[in-house]
């Protein structure tokens, strides 16, 4: 059996796997061979401490540890990454939770309550467009019949990709009926702690957000031979609708990101028949959210007119907004005087609690303050004090 390893240890084995030489960022697109070979790894290290690990139908994992009674309290978070994504997204909270487990052991506590580790697949939605789809998928926030059929950007079927990576979506999905309690432990993906000087904090909330498909079509032409005022170029539409989104968003002190375009025929010197963007907006209540798409779509259509092109907009993923148990919050955050903060990061923990689970979340400081960048950060102090703030409040939800 592989000897379970410290924090540092895990997170050494954990560096290489799926790393961009170039960029230095990471390449974990679910069901691919990097975030397969992390779940692999995370089998054997839950092996290594005796857990056994049950792996759904689609990748979803869960291992228990006690065998007390009642309603556990299940840890965890995700492995996948962005495309070119940081190191500690996702990964921080399932390293985290397996040094928290072996940090409660070496305290002597045995939990009244089981304990779990998680691990939900897909969720950054990088690979399929739809954030969290392991977690909703459990929870039933989305159904198999709505997932099946998404492709990635190759074309390749949901189901075809998960069957590649040696599994069987008709295998089932994992029950959360043993859960009685979620905390995630995330790198926090933003400066609030770095502003404060502490390392670790708690969520107080997660801003609605979503994503929407903008299809812009155009009349595909010729680069030279076609006058200015004689085109309808679905590029214009688009960029003048990207420049209305950042416009909106810093009028309401919301958030609109265009950060992926596809473009057909896609050439230099043809004017395209087609440009899709996906926005990505977040905002601090559901009706600002709603106010700040909806007048971004306003302005398009109006755009749209003027350069005689033509706009469908579909809305993908959208998440409310999600406010976390403030007495459990406060509960937790007496343990060791940590600060209650609002992200603007969608997590699993957001799809668990607004399934109706007590849900928490454990931030860790990162000192860039960026995220979905290789520029991503945690110290590795800052970490260990995240293992044993996570360590404190398992201790404190499972008793001992
Ligand atoms: O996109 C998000 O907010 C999260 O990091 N998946
Ligand atoms: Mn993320
Ligand atoms: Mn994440
Ligand atoms: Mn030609």
């Amino acid at each position: 059996m592989p000897a379970s390893r410290d924090f540092e240890e895990m997170w050494r084995d954990l560096a290489p796997v799926g790393r961009s030489a170039s960029s230095g960022g990471y390449y974990r697109q679910p069901w691919a061979s990097a975030e397969t070979e992390l779940r692999a790894w995370f089998v054997e290290q839950c092996a290594a401490r005796g857990l056994t690990v049950e792996t759904d139908g689609i990748g979803n994992q869960v291992a228990w540890w006690g065998d007390g009674e009642g309603p556990g309290v299940l840890t965890g978070s995700h492995l996948d990454s962005v495309l070119d994504g940081g190191a500690y997204d996702g990964p921080l909270g399932v390293v985290s939770a397996l040094a928290a487990l072996d940090a409660l052991r070496d305290r002597g506590v045995t939990p009244a309550r089981p304990i779990g580790i998680g691990v939900f697949v897909e969720e950054e939605g990088s690979r399929f467009g739809r954030a969290c789809l392991g977690s909703r998928l459990v929870t039933g926030a989305t159904t198999w019949d709505q997932a099946k059929e998404l492709t990635d950007r190759d074309g390749v079927f949901l189901a075809d990709a998960i069957a590649g990576a040696g599994l069987d979506p008709s295998a089932g999905l994992l029950s959360l009926d043993r859960v009685g309690t979620f905390v995630e432990l995330h790198v926090e993906q933003g400066r609030d702690l770095v502003d404060r000087d502490v390392a670790v904090g708690l969520a107080s909330e997660i801003w609605p957000h979503g994503r929407w498909r903008f299809d812009f079509a155009g009349q595909a032409n010729h680069a030279g031979t076609t006058r200015m005022e004689d085109r309808h170029d679905p590029m214009l539409t688009y960029a003048m609708t990207a420049l209305a989104a950042n416009k909106q968003a810093r009028l309401a002190g919301q958030r609109a990101t265009f950060g992926r375009l596809a473009v057909e025929p896609n050439g230099t010197n043809a004017v395209p028949s087609l440009v899709t963007a996906w926005l990505d907006a977040r905002a601090s209540s559901d009706d600002a959210l709603a106010s700040l798409v909806a007048e971004v779509q306003r302005q398009a259509d109006d755009r749209a007119g003027r350069d005689g092109t033509s706009l469908v907009v579909t809305p993908e993923s959208v998440s409310g907004s999600v406010v976390f148990d403030a007495d459990l919050a406060a509960r937790l955050a007496a343990l060791g005087g940590w600060p209650v903060i609002p992200t603007q990061a969608g997590h699993d923990a957001g799809i668990l609690s607004a399934a109706g689970i007590s849900t928490a979340m454990v931030f860790v400081r990162n000192p860039t303050g960026i995220s979905h960048s290789p520029d991503e950060h945690a110290g590795t102090a800052d970490c260990l004090a995240g293992v044993e703030a996570l360590a404190d409040v398992l201790a404190e939800l499972a008793g001992s």
